[in-house]
């Protein structure tokens, strides 16, 4: 593609070919329903061309959204394709589910009020006030439920418990905990066998995908494995917590979570809404909290077990986004810089990898466990601006470019060539280039 206009505009015919009318799907065959922070980078770029496009996007989400508050990670499409996820995760088994409609059971990271804030920024100061007066009772009981259902301990940090909560499925700190902790006996057995290898015949998605690109076998069945175990609980945190199932306090979740607090007492004070008191001194906690999940040792932050209290040591790109959660001191933010600029880490020739090139879960293909991904690339630009390296967020910006016009808008690219890798087309791919095309400097 040679200008930015004609890149552009097949950004925009991406998103286009994947509106079902109230939503986005994230990409034709492999993902067909409604994902909750995918949806709020698809808006960030809808709201570039299409206000109104960009707030149904949003206002689609929140038809999901159960009575006790939670924004459910996914809202399925009905039809053929929904049967096999409906069995999965059977919402009605929660007496809070919609009754209308099908939904996960779980969140995923609350990118809802930046998304909110990112579509304000293109009305005047009027319609910004009746948007935000329209979205804002149902983000205050979304966050008010992260903190009821997710904080028990008023700990200031928002524990998840399940990999797919934190958006980066296969993420080699959660992975590690798994294979040490949660592999029931019998995935176990497979493991050590050959038999794994006939669950292949079971998966939808490397029918779509190569497989050496997505989740191997094991991690696929064992994903499935804890979300059963939800289900089984009706998605109820007094239960799931009875039996130490996973819960972490993931560092990616608890930095956009950070943000969205932010945004979301801006949002209140620009339409004089009150924020019960005691919630405001809670965000304001988690803001402070994030600290205690930086390990001086090895000078990165970590996302930390809830019952144990203790780091879950391996690196990712989530050591990143402290600096889009923008609560760490200068010094700190320039700490993480450094390992951006460093080749051997998160600084190879397209980046940043999901995991940096030292780790030994390092494979510049497979799935959230090297390939660079361009909501991670889009956050981590949003924190480099708060600390002022402009010139890092430019370069990052240019190079999500360089790669989207050289090889497609893929879901995800190899950090090493920059070969496009997952699904193509991939929507929130074309929104965050739209974005960045229209945000340059
Ligand atoms: C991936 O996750 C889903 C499960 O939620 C999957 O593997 O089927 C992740 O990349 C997630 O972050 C993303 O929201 C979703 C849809 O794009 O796909």
């Amino acid at each position: 593609m040679s200008d930015t206009a004609e890149l552009f505009a097949a950004a925009k015919e991406i998103l286009s070919q994947n509106d079902r009318g109230l939503y986005t799907v994230p990409a034709k065959d492999l993902y067909p329903h409604q994902w909750l922070w995918d949806s709020c980078f698809i808006a960030i770029g809808q709201r570039h061309y299409d206000v109104e496009r960009a707030k149904m996007e949003i206002l689609s989400l929140l038809r999901g959204q159960w009575s006790n508050g939670m924004v459910p990670h996914m809202i399925l499409t009905p039809g053929r394709k929904a049967h096999p996820y409906l069995g999965v995760w059977r919402s009605w088994v929660s007496p809070y589910a919609p009754d209308d409609i099908s939904t996960s059971g779980i969140t995923q990271p609350p990118m809802l009020a930046e998304a909110v804030v990112q579509i304000g920024k293109k009305m005047s100061v009027v319609e910004r006030r009746s948007w935000y007066r329209q979205v804002f009772p149902a983000l205050l009981s979304y966050h008010q439920w992260l903190y009821t259902d997710r904080d028990p301990h008023k700990e200031g940090l928002a524990l998840v418990i399940h990999p797919w909560e934190t958006g980066l499925d296969t993420t080699p700190p959660w992975m590690a905990d798994m294979n040490e902790h949660l592999l029931p006996w019998w995935i176990r057995v497979l493991d050590k066998t050959r038999l794994a290898a006939l669950l292949s015949f079971f998966r939808l998605d490397t029918r779509h995908v190569a497989p050496e690109q997505r989740p191997t076998n094991i991690e696929a069945m064992a994903l499935y494995d804890a979300q059963r175990r939800l289900r089984r609980k009706e998605y109820n945190i007094n239960k799931i917590l009875e039996h130490s199932l996973f819960a972490i306090e993931d560092l990616a979740f608890n930095c956009i979570f950070v943000r969205a607090n932010e945004h979301l007492l801006e949002i209140a004070k620009s339409i004089r809404a009150d924020i019960p008191e005691e919630l405001t001194a809670r965000m304001y906690k988690t803001a402070r909290a994030l600290d205690e999940l930086w390990d001086p040792y090895t000078e990165s932050y970590y996302p930390r077990d809830f019952t144990t209290h203790r780091l879950l040591k391996e690196q990712s790109v989530a050591g990143l986004l402290p600096l889009y959660a923008g609560c760490i001191s200068k010094e700190r933010a320039a700490t993480l810089v450094k390992s951006l600029e460093n080749e051997h880490l998160f600084g190879p020739a397209y980046p940043v990898p999901s995991a940096p090139l030292n780790s030994t879960w390092f494979n510049p293909v497979r799935y959230w466990q090297g390939p660079t991904w361009f909501n991670m690339n889009w956050l981590i630009i949003q924190g480099l601006r708060r600390y002022g390296y402009h010139d890092h967020a430019d370069a990052l910006a240019e190079l999500m470019v360089e790669m989207a016009q050289e090889h497609g808008f893929y879901e995800y690219f190899n950090p090493l060539t920059g070969q496009g890798l997952g699904a193509p087309d991939f929507s929130w791919t074309a929104a965050l280039v739209i974005d960045v095309l229209k945000e340059k400097r």
